[in-house]
């Protein structure tokens, strides 16, 4: 997969050197490029953004520099996403969804965000065009969500994980939050294990997972539970 990144601080993305990101990097099953988005400036101040038609506070990026940029950057077949608080809830499903893509362009936005036709030309151009959010609540710009995008995104690729069963079995892929996990000492600080986890039944620790799972979300996520009959 190609994953390309263009934003005003591009020294943001050196964590994409490390961890298990890193090492999928070197074995080239991602192929991961960011670009400083003042390379496409015009003058010599490197102006990336100006004050919003219609008055108000903060700052919006210029759609001619970022016009520039992703006529660059975007590649056919390409899947622009913009992080932003006002885009689609990010999910595991669109996660999942965007790991079949030939090419993913992050356009990291600052200030107030991207002027609004950037977006819709790209739409009307034919690429697919995603504003995405990763919650309720407001980050300073678009480069820590498209961090967190871009580990959700590629963990899923076929080959990054070691271990596929981890990924079947983990929250959020079955709809229900994960069950609890310990490992030993069996006892620490006056607190035991389950004893069904100890009892080698392995029907039995099934059973008392699910039950765990099911009564975790409906203490804590009760929204990811289907309405009750
Ligand atoms: Cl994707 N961007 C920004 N700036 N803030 C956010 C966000 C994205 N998701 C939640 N808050």
């Amino acid at each position: 997969m190609r994953i390309d990144v263009v934003t005003i601080f591009p020294e943001f993305f050196q964590v994409l050197d490390v961890s298990l990101l890193g090492k999928a990097r070197q074995r080239e099953l991602v192929d991961a490029r960011v670009h400083h988005l003042r390379d496409w400036t015009s003058d010599v101040h490197g102006t990336v953004d100006d004050a919003p038609f219609g008055g108000g506070a903060g700052m919006v990026m210029k759609p001619d520099v970022w016009g520039r940029a992703l006529d660059d950057v975007l590649e056919t077949g390409a899947h622009l996403v913009l992080p932003s608080p006002a885009g689609v809830p990010f999910t595991q499903a669109m996660a999942a969804e965007l790991a079949t893509e030939p090419q993913l362009v992050f356009a990291c936005g600052r200030y107030e965000g991207i002027d609004a036709r950037v977006p819709q030309h790209y739409a009307d151009a034919g690429f697919r065009v995603s504003e995405v959010s990763l919650g309720d609540y407001v980050l300073n710009g678009g480069e820590v969500a498209a961090y967190a995008m871009i580990e959700a995104i590629t963990r899923l690729l076929p080959g990054f994980m070691g271990n596929a069963q981890s990924i079947v079995e983990e929250s959020h892929s079955d709809g229900l939050l994960e069950y609890p996990s310990y490992t030993r000492p069996a006892s620490w600080r006056g607190l035991e294990v389950p004893d069904v986890l100890l009892s080698g039944h392995h029907g039995k620790v099934a059973q008392w997972r699910h039950e765990q799972q099911l009564e975790r979300t409906r203490e804590r996520r009760p929204d990811l539970l289907p309405p009750e009959a």
